[in-house]
């Protein structure tokens, strides 16, 4: 898997508008607050001083978090443009943009083979069906992607992977329920390198953060691997669920902190308002936000754009 990169190539400025306008749907509730929001304030009159603070309010109240709501507010502040609607957006814009600009977004070695990603999160936060849209994204670039069930803890989680697999086109590598999650990463990554495969996909059980030997069984998931493939996982994603807002800080701090997190997922910005949350992670964490999830459909994923991601929130 190779991390979305800046490119500006003719195909991807083609790209750009249409993806714009796909996401503007996909991230409407967002939009809404934010874009329209900002409408509001800005046909509402009144002093620079309460057109900042109406302004604060709603980056604040569209997750956007209370010190990078104060930060840009500054920004703005400071900038001396004059405040009218389309001068406003745009300073906004470029504020956001140049927060979820992380410089130095790590090059992935997709020469190594196979290539191991590790994904992990809390419960329900989307986990298996990111694993599915990576490994439907994968597959349609000719890639032979074999899935790992070591969520061996919740029932069904391991027909749902299969499934999935089904659906996408992966092999899939499963134990019985209850079984060792390391176990099933080592034989997942044995069987990948036997047959030749390019990417192996661990999913792996919800767990809470705040739970020192759940976080240690991800540990050893890696520790497993990486006896077999040295240098694995080479990847180790994170997948946040965009809804539970701020509490996705903590659980962004607690797994860097604990698993070696490598990349974000920020999943089911189509369901929530507080899209702004993005804007909170990148500039809280140096770690890349790699894909937004945009639904519940193996196609849903999106590369994450700063650029595209601003201007579907804010244009
Ligand atoms: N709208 C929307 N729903 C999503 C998205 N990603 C996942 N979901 C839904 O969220 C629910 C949980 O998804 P899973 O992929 O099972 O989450 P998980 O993290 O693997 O869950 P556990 O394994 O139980 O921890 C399912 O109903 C998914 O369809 C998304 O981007 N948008
Ligand atoms: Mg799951």
């Amino acid at each position: 898997m190779s991390p979305p990169r800046r490119d500006d190539t003719e195909q991807v400025k083609k790209n750009f508008v249409s993806r714009i306008k796909n996401l503007k749907t996909r991230l409407r509730k967002s939009r809404n607050l934010l874009s329209d929001g900002l409408t509001r304030i800005m046909r509402g009159g009144g002093d620079k001083a309460r057109i900042l603070e109406e302004i604060d309010e709603l980056l604040v109240g569209a997750d956007i978090g209370v010190r990078t709501s104060a930060h840009i507010v500054e920004q703005v502040s400071s900038s001396g443009i004059s405040l009218n609607e389309q001068t406003v957006r745009e300073a906004i814009r470029e504020e956001i943009v140049g927060i979820l600009s992380l410089e130095n977004i790590p090059e992935v070695d997709t020469t190594t083979r196979p290539h191991i990603v590790m994904v992990v999160g809390v419960n329900g936060t989307g986990k298996t069906t990111t694993i599915a849209k990576l490994a439907r994204r994968l597959t349609g670039e000719g890639k032979k992607v074999l899935l790992a069930a070591s969520d061996t803890f919740r029932a069904a989680a391991i027909e749902q992977l299969e499934i999935w697999a089904g659906r996408v086109g992966a092999d899939i590598v499963k134990h019985k329920l209850g079984a060792d999650a390391a176990s099933v990463a080592y034989d997942a990554v044995s069987a990948a390198i036997a047959r030749d495969v390019d990417t192996v996909i661990i999913d792996t059980a919800g767990r809470l953060q705040t739970k020192k030997n759940l976080m240690d069984e991800v540990a050893k998931i890696g520790r497993v691997t990486s006896k077999l493939v040295e240098g694995s996982p080479h990847e180790v994603l994170l997948v946040l669920d965009a809804t539970t807002g701020q509490n996705a800080i903590s659980q962004a701090r607690a797994f860097s902190e604990t698993c070696g997190v490598t990349g974000l997922v920020v999943a089911k910005l189509d369901g929530t308002a507080k899209g702004g949350i993005v804007v909170a992670i990148a500039r809280e964490f140096g770690i890349p936000i790699l894909y937004i999830g945009t639904g519940e459909t193996a196609e849903d994923l999106e590369p994450f754009d700063p650029e595209v991601f601003a201007d579907a929130l804010l244009t």
